[in-house]
């Protein structure tokens, strides 16, 4: 399915017009991403504490080739998309034949898709991640139509493909897909999980045993990472949906954590819209995307907005909300919204919240709740994904001035403290492992810059 490599394409120099500090960020980016990538065409997201393939890793770095080497781009998405299971699911994680069996926890032998009739020859997990991949291929095209209309035409059945399953296999009454653990949200310990993920039943060692070496810890500051409680949760789930063979018709009725996420389903209706565009490049009919993009982004404005917070919230399977002002809740803003929704997603952003106009990108949690902590993963720090994935919504919205103070922000954050996985939203240090592969991506797309807004510039009486 890969085509060769092709690096270079567009030769690791930075565009025409970015100032000396810019072509200097420039350049550390391309080798963060070159020093990431592996001979099999693909990149690790991190060479030490994440060194497999990972899914929605996998687009936003796609994301960030195209800037460079369309080639590589286009390897990336086709070499994640080999490892799809027959069943049309991308594997949270692609695991590397030629690393060590226990480096990462939870590594293959805790997994055992070999054991799996749909899973691939490959190695894989058995779980999903919020699915960007279209809109990534869409993107990745774009820089380099070219060939890339012929990888358009290998990708669109097997994102085809992905789609269908969400929407077969794990979709709720609301029409909305569910996620069977906080890994698939890509926000793994974000509060939002935290009332479903208190009846999860831990295993026989006590609430807080890991039944294995925490190998992140080896690697970053625990005060940064989920605790073992979280972990022993995690583990407990997975075993849940492993043992009925990651089949879901038998697993959901009774598994502890069916979640349906603003996130995951705000990606799931953008990648269906890219899915139109794409039909037409292909040759298919774009109209059953653009129906499929509309039905999500109707149920998730109804189901899942809260008027009185201003912003989505995750529901657990018998609605209970999961906690309101994550990221994820402001993520919708890819979407075409109702302008009083649109305005109260941009007051919180703008407010106190997520303090859009301070000098780093927005946090992952809101900054004035007493749960946020500024350091620990997805429970306040600053990522570069789910900020790009905000200025996205505000340039598709003609938002100039928000879309320049969030790009002055995450390319300042990254200036000061590097390619980190993270950032203290309040005072701006890196935490987390350095060289984070999305991070120098993304910062290679935001130096680019990025395709002019459809729209007139909409101004907002006050964010
Ligand atoms: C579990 C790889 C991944 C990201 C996730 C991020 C983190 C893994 C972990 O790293 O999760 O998937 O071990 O903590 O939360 O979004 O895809 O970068």
């Amino acid at each position: 399915m890969a085509e060769p490599a092709g690096y270079g394409e567009f030769g690791a120099s930075p565009p025409a017009g970015l100032s000396a500090a810019d072509a200097q960020l420039w350049r550390a980016a391309v080798g963060v991403l070159e020093r990431n990538w592996e001979q099999g065409g693909w990149t690790v997201p991190s060479r030490r504490l994440y060194p497999h393939q990972w899914s929605w890793d996998s687009a936003f770095i796609a994301v960030g080739w195209a800037r460079v080497s369309p080639g590589r781009a286009r390897q990336e998405l086709e070499s994640l998309f080999a490892a799809q299971w027959s069943d049309g699911r991308v594997p949270q994680i692609v695991f590397n034949p030629a690393t060590a069996r226990d480096a990462y926890f939870p590594g293959p032998d805790f997994w055992r898709s070999r054991k799996i009739p749909e899973a691939p020859e490959l190695e894989t997990s058995g779980i999903v991640q919020p699915p960007v991949h279209a809109s990534a291929a869409w993107i990745v095209y774009r820089a380099d139509p070219g060939p890339g209309a012929a990888f358009l035409r290998r990708i669109y059945p097997a994102l085809c493909a992905q789609h269908d399953y969400l929407l077969r296999c794990r979709t709720n009454a609301d029409g909305m897909a569910v996620i069977v653990h906080p890994w698939e949200s890509g926000l793994d310990n974000s509060p939002s999980w935290d009332t479903e993920l208190a009846s999860v039943p831990v295993g026989e060692g006590g609430p807080d045993t890991v039944p294995g070496h925490r190998r992140d810890l080896d690697h970053v500051n625990p005060g940064e990472r989920p605790t073992d409680l979280d972990y022993a949760r995690y583990i407990a789930l997975v075993e849940a949906y492993r043992e009925h063979g990651y089949r879901d018709a038998d697993a959901l009725p009774t598994h502890p954590f069916v979640v349906a996420d603003p996130l995951f389903n705000t990606l799931l209706a953008w990648s269906e819209e890219a899915l139109a565009k794409i039909a037409r490049v292909v040759g298919a009919r774009p109209r059953p995307h653009r129906r499929r993009a509309t039905q999500v982004r109707d149920a998730l404005v109804e189901h899942h907005y809260d008027a009185a917070a201003g912003t989505f919230v995750a529901l657990g399977r018998d609605g209970r909300a999961g906690a309101a002002h994550s990221i994820g809740g402001i993520v919708p803003i890819l979407l075409d919204l109702p302008t009083p929704i649109l305005d109260s997603l941009l007051r919180n952003a703008g407010g106190p919240r997520f303090a859009l106009g301070d000098r780093v990108p927005l946090p992952s949690y809101d900054r004035t709740c007493p749960g946020f902590d500024s350091t620990r993963y997805w429970r306040g720090p600053a990522w570069v994904n789910t900020s790009w994935l905000v200025l996205r919504g505000l340039r598709r919205h003609g938002l100039r001035d928000e879309a320049a103070m969030l790009r002055d922000a995450l390319v300042s954050a990254v200036r000061r403290s590097g390619f980190r996985e993270y950032f203290d939203p309040i005072a701006g240090t890196g935490h987390g492992c350095t060289d984070f592969s999305w991070t120098a991506a993304l910062t290679l797309d935001v130096l680019a810059g990025a395709d002019v807004p459809r729209r007139r510039p909409r101004r907002l009486s006050r964010i």
